[in-house]
């Protein structure tokens, strides 16, 4: 993993990201983006620090767009997310187009809250955010074509772009520290919250996920509904192997949570597809493909199996995939199961 910073250079958030800024590694627009992004993830955690004072536990009483349970916090987290050209969230059923005075033109895709069934018990739940520049290309030929002329369509289709376009992606976890990852293509770079200053600093930098690691995180729950070829790559990390030790399951149920020990630790994250959820249940756009571009960062891998998860382009902004992703071998090693 990265190098710690010694606790007496302290480097803020705000201070890295006008570094960046002044060596044209970002432009201003970028900085001002990141920079609202990391206040909504400081009021997210706030609210989830209170939620069992504040009665934000539980649900919303309504469903998202994909048919699940809102908690209170999905919705709020939502209203507090940061505002660009245009976002698409988890908890909207279409993109929005947001007031460009405020903002610039570039795209934030977001889950406000991932994790949200954790918030009851007080488990790690965490945003997750990626940023790309408008395309142009996609909204004139939309244009002329004629066929999409609302403003909604329009944003649909200008969401909808392949991971490897992605400028900038992160994520913030709310756990015993609350930790903000972030990369703008440079490495990936970790940032704790210090409670006393109410400020984000650099904690790690250029973080580096070991080539491989013996630590799994799949819903083995689902083991019945998977196909043989998974089952049995399953099975094979069972086996006690030359060490005597077989891999160690771990399994939190929060994306963040998992990919952030996962980065740190070595080892691989799943979300299979299965006989009841043909693409798995993790959302293209705004889980695994800012993961996907932080993984590859760190030197590891994002697959769904056979395909690297950036180079697949989404037709619809909720479209799911299933995701491996982690250790560059153990990503190898159940695409080579799958094959
Ligand atoms: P959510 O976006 O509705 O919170 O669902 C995503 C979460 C991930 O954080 C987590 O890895 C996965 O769902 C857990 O799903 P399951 O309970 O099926 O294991
Ligand atoms: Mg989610």
């Amino acid at each position: 993993a990265g190098a710690k910073k010694s606790s007496y250079e302290i480097v803020t958030l705000t201070t890295w990201l006008l570094n960046q800024e002044r060596d044209g590694v970002i432009d201003n627009e970028m900085t001002i983006v990141l920079s609202s992004i990391s206040t909504a993830c400081k009021q997210i955690a706030a609210l989830v620090l209170r939620a069992p004072i504040s009665n934000l536990t539980g649900v919303q009483g309504a469903v998202n767009v994909q048919g699940e349970d809102q908690k209170k916090l999905d919705v709020v987290s939502n209203e507090s997310s940061g505002r660009t050209g245009v976002i698409a969230s988890e908890e909207e059923d279409v993109p929005v187009a947001v007031e460009q005075s405020y903002s610039g033109n570039y795209i934030v895709v977001f889950d406000p809250l991932d994790g949200s069934s954790n918030i009851d018990a007080a488990v790690s739940t965490g945003s997750i955010f990626g940023i790309y520049a408008p395309n142009d290309e996609c909204i004139a030929n939309v244009d002329d074509n004629g066929t999409l002329d609302s403003v909604e369509q329009r944003c649909i289709v200008s969401v909808c772009q392949p991971g490897s376009n992605l400028l900038a992606a992160g994520y913030c976890m709310y756990s015993s520290s609350v930790i903000f990852v972030l990369t703008v293509g440079t490495g990936v770079y970790v940032f704790t919250l210090d409670p006393m200053y109410g400020e984000f600093v650099l904690t790690q930098e250029k973080v580096q996920i070991p080539k491989s690691g013996k630590i799994y995180a799949f819903n083995e729950g689902n083991y019945a509904l998977w196909d043989d070829k998974l089952k049995k790559y399953m099975d094979s990390l069972k086996e006690p192997g030359d060490s005597g030790k077989p891999y160690s399951a771990r399994y939190i149920g929060s994306l963040v949570g998992d990919f952030h020990r996962t980065m740190l630790y070595g080892g691989i994250y799943g979300y299979p597809r299965d006989k009841k959820s043909k693409n798995g249940k993790l959302r293209l756009l705004y889980e695994c493909a800012p993961m996907s571009f932080i993984v590859e960062q760190a030197g590891g891998k994002g697959s769904d199996g056979s395909q690297r998860i950036l180079d697949i382009t989404p037709t619809e902004v909720h479209q799911r995939v299933p995701l491996y992703i982690g250790s560059v071998e153990e990503v190898e090693k159940v695409e080579k199961f799958l094959a």
